[in-house]
């Protein structure tokens, strides 16, 4: 069946005043970089807490880093996806639009996106654990293992978020107002089960935004959205910046 935006659906998106894209590794799928939960995910061979925590990371830090070195291999050779360049597009068209994303792998950025807030961390970023000091992928491929910052010795870890560990606050913070304040609020390629990023739909939904799910699978989240578009996100998020691009050059009467 062709995947079609309903004439409702491209209404509200482009009338919408504030969208907020909120997005999981699925929307990355596309670009080659492997899920966590899916079939082909990383976590269906290891648990995540055996691996992205700082448990694991100080109880085995080369095994963790070798993990990380391996995802730094497949994410420098990756690209962005329709899907990314779509949600670009639309930012541009919208009065107020911000991508929360859960992914770590900085493609939205790529895809000349401008307001993202990453929740989880960007694997391209590296910080020693001890002082601070910030290091890039290039030391820690030199490192070859374990890197130690030459300033202090200390442990050099990925700068994501590991289970049991905060967000970002300003990204956190940033992306509450955002959900608070979106009409309508997309969750794209995520499995909504990881907290408390899973919590802002709700905290749209709850502040009057329309939910709209975007996923080849249900999810937790699927009972409590408006609308749910069962695909890929590079197949609907280009249907959806068409319909806005096509709505906001008709004038308001004739959407
Ligand atoms: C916190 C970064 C508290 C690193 C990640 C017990 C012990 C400890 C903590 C907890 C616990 N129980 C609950 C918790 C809280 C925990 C949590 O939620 N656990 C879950 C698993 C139950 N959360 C935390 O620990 C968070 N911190 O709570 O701190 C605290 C409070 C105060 C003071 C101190 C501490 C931190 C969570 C962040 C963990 N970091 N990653 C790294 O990546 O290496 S998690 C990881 O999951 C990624 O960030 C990922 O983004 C995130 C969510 O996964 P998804 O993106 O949704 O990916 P997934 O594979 O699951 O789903 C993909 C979806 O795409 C699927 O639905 C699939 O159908 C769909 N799809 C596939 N193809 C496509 C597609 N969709 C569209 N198009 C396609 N083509």
């Amino acid at each position: 069946m062709t995947p079609v935006i309903s004439p409702g659906l491209s209404r509200r998106i482009g009338d919408a005043r504030a969208i907020v894209a909120f997005t999981g590794a699925g929307v990355s799928a596309e670009s080659g970089v492997p899920t966590f939960r899916g079939t082909d995910g990383i976590w269906s061979k290891l648990k995540p807490e055996e691996l992205a925590s700082m448990n694991a990371f100080m109880k085995n830090p080369s095994m963790v880093w070798e993990w990380y070195a391996h995802r730094k291999k497949i994410m420098s050779g990756i690209a962005p996806n329709p899907g990314h360049f779509a949600l670009a597009r639309m930012e541009k068209l919208a009065p107020s639009f911000a991508v929360i994303t859960q992914n770590i792998d900085g493609l939205h950025r790529r895809a000349g996106s401008r307001t993202v807030y990453e929740l989880h961390g960007n694997i391209e970023r590296n910080y020693c654990m001890k002082c601070g000091t910030p290091y890039g992928d290039d030391f820690v491929v030199a490192a070859n293992g374990v890197p130690l910052c030459p300033a202090c010795g200390g442990l050099v870890r990925p700068d994501v978020v590991w289970f049991g560990e905060t967000l970002p606050e300003d990204e956190w913070d940033a992306s509450v107002r955002a959900a608070e304040g979106a009409d309508l609020f997309m969750s794209i390629g995520t499995s909504a089960v990881v907290y408390p990023a899973a919590s802002l739909p709700l905290v749209a939904k709850r502040s009057g935004a329309y939910l709209l799910e975007i996923n080849p699978e249900p999810t937790p989240l699927t009972a409590q959205a408006d609308e749910y578009l069962q695909g890929a996100s590079g197949v609907f998020l280009p249907l959806l910046a068409g319909a806005m691009e096509a709505a906001r050059r008709l004038p308001h009467s004739h959407r």
